[in-house]
């Protein structure tokens, strides 16, 4: 029986553990420039004894920002940073692979370059809220998509992805979960296109395979992941039958050997029905790869999914804000050190790079 400590790999790529730290969005970046943070190359360091980092979501380009201070991977400079995250990383032992990411709906005019609209597969304004300078508004209307319009994003990914490489990452996860563009183009609640990217499941996951292939062309298949939450309602999304379309996503993507499908199972504080939990599981099941699972799991239910097979590694969010050492706390079956959720979103060095090891316990004790 395979544990959670135990070691796995994606082809000649390692991972020490199968404790994995999940894409968490922390608003540090900066504004201007869209760089990360000084702050995150020790934020990510510290984080190293996961078996795998999976950056916090990242844009590809200017207009997929919708929320203020998350880093981009469109420019030199941006990459250069990363590099030094990376760097630090891979000095501590760890393994880092970058989210590329593209905001679609969930934005502001405030935030998108000249005040434009936001931009998504339809004209259909989602009820749900962003941070902004001014605060959290909703977000505001976005326009669709033209088809240069959406060959262009295709580019960026692309793009992004070679800029991740050049930053050093391990490999790339393409973020198709959580209501952004990706799924925008996926779900039918999202997508009323009457052209080659919407109507039938082939249509709508046109652009997610779209992009998948222009990432292939710049990393080996096994260094690219793909993240997607099926059943998730999280920025006002709909499917009217998330089975079928996420069928033919899962059997396409096993077509294309790619490393790893990312699932997110639950969002936490929220019920999960068991329709929901069956058209998961039989995803799962259709996916021939390696398989993360995520979505609020504790020690217990992680140690199952790992033992009884359902899953190849487990991505923990929360745990790994609060607690650096995770992997080490979970082996010792140590305490945690609580989240403090006033700090998840921007702030500075508190509840980022602040939270103790259990080494620093031990020398208070000794002291
Ligand atoms: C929380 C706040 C902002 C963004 C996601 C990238 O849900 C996010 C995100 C989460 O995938």
């Amino acid at each position: 029986m395979t544990s959670l400590f135990e070691n796995c790999s994606l082809g000649n790529l390692d991972f020490k553990n199968r404790i994995f730290m999940a894409p968490l969005t922390r608003s540090r970046a900066d504004d201007e420039t869209d760089k990360p943070a000084d702050m995150a190359v020790k934020y990510y360091k510290q984080r190293a004894s996961a078996g795998l980092i999976i950056s916090e979501a990242t844009q590809v380009s200017e207009r997929g920002k919708g929320y203020i201070k998350t880093p981009g991977i469109y420019t030199e400079e941006q990459a250069e940073k990363w590099k030094e995250i990376t760097d630090a990383v891979h000095e501590e032992g760890g393994k880092i692979f970058l989210q590329l990411w593209h905001v679609g709906r969930i934005s502001h005019t405030s935030i998108q370059p000249d005040g434009k609209n936001p931009v998504s597969a339809s004209a259909i304004q989602a009820d749900t809220k962003t941070f902004t300078q001014e605060g959290y508004q909703q977000v505001s209307m976005p326009e669709a998509l033209s088809v240069d319009g959406i060959k262009q994003t295709i580019a960026d990914f692309k793009k992004g992805a070679e800029l991740a490489k050049k930053a050093g990452f391990d490999g790339v996860e393409i973020h198709g979960a959580n209501g952004y563009l990706i799924d925008q183009f996926l779900r039918d609640g999202t997508n009323k296109r009457e052209d080659q990217y919407g109507g039938s499941i082939e249509n709508r996951a046109r652009f997610i395979l779209e992009i998948a292939d222009a990432v292939k062309e710049i990393w080996p298949a096994n260094r690219i992941g793909v993240r997607l939450s099926p059943t998730g309602s999280f920025n006002d999304m709909s499917d009217s039958n998330p089975l079928e379309i996420f069928s033919y996503v899962v059997e396409e993507l096993n077509k294309r050997s790619l490393g790893y499908m990312h699932i997110v199972e639950r969002f936490p504080g929220m019920d999960v029905g068991n329709d929901d939990l069956n058209i998961i599981n039989a995803l799962i099941k259709k996916w021939d790869g390696f398989y993360i699972a995520n979505g609020d799991y504790d020690v217990m239910k992680a140690k199952d999914a790992i033992k009884s097979g359902h899953a190849d590694a487990v991505a923990f969010g929360r745990p790994f804000i609060s607690n650096p050492d995770l992997p080490e706390r979970l082996e010792k079956g140590a305490e945690f050190n609580e989240p403090d959720e006033d700090t998840f979103y921007g702030g500075g060095a508190e509840g980022y790079i602040d939270y103790p090891f259990l080494s620093d316990n031990k020398k208070t004790k000794a002291a």
